[in-house]
């Protein structure tokens, strides 16, 4: 596994690359030409130029995320097929520069959705939380309004402003567009790229909906085991293949996250790994990554992604803010630097125990 981190680009990140770089244990960045708008092809110099900072900076781009996906290719609309083949051309182009990985959502209008973007949590740090108590009161442009109030400025990844200026435009393109459309118009798209990705060995990574069921009446197709099981059938191909983001599926307490990773194996081509905490029906909040802190089980995560071969890049995933740091939320610096720490320990745990739980190695002799 290749631990990494999200940076967002020079101009959008509070985070600096050189600040990445001292993370222990982090040799990758997973980034995104983040002023390029969904269906717009991306140039070769500015991939070029952003490897060359990661890499200026003793880093690699271990994947995109996101090439986002243009309404069009998501609603099967008559201009999808020159939206598809502007995709192609980045993905030639991303894969001319060496990069082999790319983060994608099939999420209608909105990408994830939060009610409080600063939930004040016990310890004093802020976090990012969702009630659908709140969701079922108010309507779409109040919960962007409010978003947007809570952003500190920073532009939110799905969330920009380009998208959210035309809320009842996009609400109008997907009048009609059920859940079996969509799986349609995601099996169109990928049996477009799929040729492509083969001939540059570029690893589609499809992101899980979050939070996991319909909001707002628009449907969702990727929310559990037996969807995501239907996702990856669509196309006989490991290129096509799954984000696991825990923090998404988990968001639902009935997803077994490590029973979806064993049955997604081999096709899970890049990991999210964070904790929520379940407040009760429809209300969780991120915590911190430790497992006491959350609902999840951390340890369980990483040891199904080890016993199936995992072998891909992994990211902490949102953090809470702390210490004082005034960030982008869910993506500063400190909580995710803490989340791959512990993400790291785990992995060393796990790869130095044997099956039946003893020590191996050298490390049998430290601990005699
Ligand atoms: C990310 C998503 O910040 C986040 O919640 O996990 O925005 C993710 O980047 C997109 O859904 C992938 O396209
Ligand atoms: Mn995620």
């Amino acid at each position: 596994m290749q631990m990494t981190m999200r940076w967002f680009g020079h101009g959008y990140d509070q985070v600096t690359l050189e600040q990445i770089r001292q993370v222990p244990g982090v040799t990758g960045i997973i980034t995104t030409l983040y002023g390029t708008l969904p269906g717009e092809i991306w140039e070769k110099e500015a991939i070029l130029s952003l490897k060359d900072k990661a890499e200026s900076a003793g880093l690699f781009i271990a994947g995109i995320e996101s090439v986002n996906i243009h309404d069009a290719i998501k609603t099967g609309s008559p201009e999808r097929d020159r939206y598809i083949d502007n995709y192609i051309t980045t993905l030639e182009r991303l894969g001319e520069a060496d990069i082999h990985l790319v983060c994608y959502n099939f999420m209608p209008v909105f990408d994830w959705t939060r009610t409080d973007l600063a939930k004040k949590r016990t310890d004093g740090s802020t976090t990012m939380a969702y009630d659908q108590k709140i969701i079922d009161t108010i309507d779409p442009d109040a919960m962007t309004n409010s978003i947007s109030a809570q952003s500190k400025g920073y532009v939110l990844a799905g969330w920009e402003p380009e998208r959210l200026g035309r809320l009842q435009e996009l609400f109008a393109m997907y009048k009609g567009i059920d859940q079996e459309r969509l799986f349609d118009n995601l099996q169109y798209f990928i049996k477009r790229i799929m040729p492509v990705c083969d001939a540059y060995n570029i690893n589609m990574a499809i992101h899980p909906d979050d939070p996991a069921w319909p909001v707002f009446g628009l449907p969702r197709i990727v929310t559990d085991k037996e969807k995501l099981l239907r996702v990856i059938s669509l196309e006989d191909d490991v290129h096509h293949g799954v984000t696991l983001c825990t923090g998404s599926l988990g968001t639902n307490p009935a997803n077994d996250i490590p029973g979806i990773i064993r049955a997604l194996k081999g096709r899970i081509h890049f990991a999210h790994v964070r904790n929520l905490r379940h407040n009760g029906p429809g209300n969780f909040e991120e915590s911190a990554h430790l497992s006491a802190d959350g609902s999840l089980d951390m340890f369980a995560v990483m040891k199904a992604l080890c016993d199936t071969g995992f072998d891909g890049p992994v990211r902490p995933d949102h953090g809470r803010a702390i210490w004082g740091e005034e960030a982008m939320p869910g993506y500063g610096l400190y909580d995710r630097a803490l989340g791959a720490s512990y993400l790291n320990g785990i992995l060393e745990a796990i790869e130095k125990m044997n099956h039946d739980g003893t020590l191996t190695g050298k490390e049998q002799y430290a601990s005699e």
